[in-house]
């Protein structure tokens, strides 16, 4: 049958990998490999669904011990809705793909201890064998490396406010240019400079998709005041759009946003005040680069009182179950 077929070829492409990492990776005796869970390569080799997960949000995204609970249970929620959570990390040194309770716990007490590992920052935090927490861009570049077209957080990085000068523009948005897989967010905080990231998306030849929305939405709130060209209203919508991207080889990244559901936003005026402030103070302080991000994060989350982070656990678990849902289909789709 169809499906048998599809099958084996999806097993042939899984060896193939396994076999081209082996010979391509040994240098100076090290094997530079990624070690990906059974679950996950099994899931994979079966044509079954799999979502990819990042973990700079556990490291340096929110605080221990909130962050922990927050990792376990976006992989509860989805292994309920039918797919294999893939929690993509460096650990001394090797990058994984998959990690078991103990690497989760691992990575959520290391915190800021752990390297936030970006994509450029990969070869460095593998030849000196550390730990690294990937951000979207790295997990994004793993998550394709091993044919996991799906991948769920909270929010991406972006243009940051004032970015037309100081350039700090994020590099998951160069890699949603460059790498097909679909990353399931709840758009862009406005930290960033929301209209300038879509136009950057756009330069980048990202699909940007809202979902149940013509609206992008703004990570704590629903709406961000700037339109997307795209909509999908289903999680088939979403496989559809996945399959003919991959299908069309287009190479390039789908962004799908997911709205905050309504009952956890936070109260636009209070975060915009909290936002504000928090920017003053990193300006004050010199905070820049790619300490800027966690920085604002943390101090909007304290001048807050803690309303920011409830929000931002609500809407992770929101895009899990949206995610699981979209890789099942997909996953159907392809049988
Ligand atoms: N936005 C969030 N939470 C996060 C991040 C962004 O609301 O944890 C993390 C993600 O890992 C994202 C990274 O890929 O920050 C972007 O960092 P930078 O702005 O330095 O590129
Ligand atoms: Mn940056």
């Amino acid at each position: 049958s169809s499906s048998a077929v599809s099958r084996l070829n999806n097993l042939r492409r899984h060896l193939d990998l396994e076999h081209a990492s082996n010979e391509a990776a040994r240098v100076n005796g090290a094997i530079y490999k990624v070690k990906v869970a059974g679950e996950v390569s099994e899931a994979l080799s079966l044509g079954r669904a799999v979502v990819a997960l990042e973990s700079t949000i556990i490291s340096h995204g929110m605080p221990y011990p909130q962050n922990l609970e927050t990792a376990k249970q976006v992989e509860a929620i989805v292994r309920e809705n039918g797919a294999i959570p893939a929690t993509v990390a460096i650990l001394d040194g090797t990058p994984c793909v998959g990690l078991s309770v103990e690497e989760l716990e691992r990575l959520a007490t290391l915190g800021k201890k752990a390297q936030k590992t970006a994509r450029r920052d990969i070869a460095y935090v593998v030849a000196s064998g550390g730990n690294g927490a990937t951000t979207v861009s790295a997990t994004m570049f793993f998550a394709s490396k091993v044919g996991i077209p799906v991948f769920v957080t909270g929010g991406i990085g972006g243009v940051h406010r004032h970015g037309e000068s100081t350039m700090d523009i994020s590099s998951d948005l160069t890699e949603l240019g460059k790498t097909p897989v679909a990353v399931i967010c709840a758009g862009v905080k406005s930290i960033l400079d929301i209209p300038r990231t879509l136009e950057y998306l756009e330069t980048q030849r990202v699909c940007v998709a809202a979902y149940k929305t013509n609206e992008f939405p703004a990570f704590f709130t629903e709406s961000s005041g700037s339109k997307v060209s795209c909509r999908v209203d289903t999680p088939e919508d979403c496989a559809r759009l996945i399959e003919a991207n991959i299908k069309m080889k287009l190479g390039t990244g789908i962004l799908i946003a997911v709205p905050i559901p309504r009952e956890h936003s936070t109260s636009g005026h209070a975060i915009e005040s909290a936002i504000q402030k928090a920017l003053k103070e990193a300006r004050e302080n010199n905070i820049t680069g790619n300490a800027e991000t966690p920085f604002l994060l943390a101090r909007v989350n304290e001048l807050t009182g803690g309303a920011s982070l409830a929000s931002n656990i609500a809407l992770v678990k929101n895009n899990a179950l949206v995610g699981a849902k979209v890789a099942t289909s997909l996953a159907q789709l392809r049988e």
